[in-house]
């Protein structure tokens, strides 16, 4: 099974280009900016990882990404990690990536971008991998600072093909950003946004995230399970979930298996991605080979899970249909 798994073509729909930053970059990076980090060495960085909440991985997340700097170290980021997707097979990458934590501490808007759009150019020239990006909001900024990064992404838009919403969850709402998803959409964007597992009122956000804002996709989203009325919802639009079993073994008590299993079998999009696989120790092959192994998928339902993210994918039907 786990050769099978190996060898299916996949689509990655929820991954963060920071969350792949692997400590033998972070080193690398460092030496090249001339910056002191606070580790000896791989193993201490990575002994330093340890998170059981949100909040706790994401100071380590934000910490780790400072040693990017200029666009040749955006550019090997990104290339790092469409290498380690061409090796599982992945297909057909959409690609976060979060503008405001590198703005926020002076790195310009055009200097990321530049450099992840060249990989991705590159990668799928060199490595036959098609990938786009999606610019992702922080939403524990205010929404003032999402319009400014709105506005800055403009002159790039062919570039970019939606919007997510990520970061600390707790007290930041889907609502707090309508305003900039509605300017998102007149601009052309596709929407998505986070609705983490771990949140005390996640149904009422997922339900102002698809009643409200009216996003294309949710990430995560298998607390939709908690309210009848937002599966059916989901169910009617055809809306796809993109969810992270190994992420979620990070901030709750387990991979939400069996969420997952009753999404699949009411007929739901799902999908399965490895959300930040450098922290979190997995590719997208070892998140499908977790979820396998405590599920009892069969290879239909493995094959089922990939149909479901090309479907969903942010592609032309006609580009889609190559990869059904
Ligand atoms: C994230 Cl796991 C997770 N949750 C929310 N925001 C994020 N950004 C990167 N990883
Ligand atoms: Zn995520």
């Amino acid at each position: 099974m786990k050769d099978f798994i190996a060898g299916l073509p996949k689509c990655e729909l929820h991954l963060h280009i920071e969350g792949t930053l692997e400590p033998e970059l972070k080193f690398e990076l460092a030496r090249r900016n001339g910056l002191e980090l606070p580790y000896a060495t791989v193993e201490e960085m990575r002994a330093a990882y340890t998170f059981d909440s949100l909040s706790s991985f994401l100071t380590i997340y934000y910490e780790g990404m400072k040693v990017l700097r200029t666009e040749p170290d955006f550019y090997d980021l990104a290339m790092a990690y469409l290498g380690k997707a061409a090796e599982q097979n992945v297909r057909y990458a959409e690609i976060f990536f979060d503008p405001q934590a590198h703005t926020s501490r002076g790195v310009p808007f055009d200097v990321v971008i530049r450099g992840l759009r060249r990989a991705l150019m590159d990668a799928q020239a060199r490595l036959g991998v098609r990938a786009q990006l999606i610019m992702c909001f922080l939403r524990d900024f205010q929404a003032e600072y999402a319009m400014a990064t709105l506005m800055e992404s403009l002159p790039y838009k062919e570039w970019i093909a939606g919007v997510g919403l990520d970061s600390d969850e707790r007290g930041n709402p889907p609502s707090k950003f309508a305003t900039v998803y509605e300017r998102a959409r007149q601009e052309g964007y596709l929407l998505t946004m986070h609705c983490d597992v771990d949140q005390d009122d996640a149904a009422e956000h997922i339900r102002q995230a698809i009643e409200d804002i009216g996003v294309d996709r949710i990430d995560h989203g298998v607390n939709i399970l908690e309210d009848q009325r937002l599966v059916e919802v989901v169910l009617a639009r055809g809306m796809g979930l993109t969810c992270c079993p190994i992420s979620n073994g990070y901030v709750t008590d387990s991979m939400q298996a069996e969420g997952i299993r009753k999404l699949m079998d009411l007929g739901v999009r799902v999908t399965v991605n490895s959300d930040d696989p450098a922290y979190f120790a997995a590719y997208v092959t070892e998140n499908l080979i977790a979820l396998q192994d405590t599920l009892q998928l069969n290879e239909h339902e493995l094959v089922q899970l990939e149909r479901n993210a090309f479907e969903i994918a942010w592609l032309p039907r006609q580009l889609k249909d190559a990869y059904l």
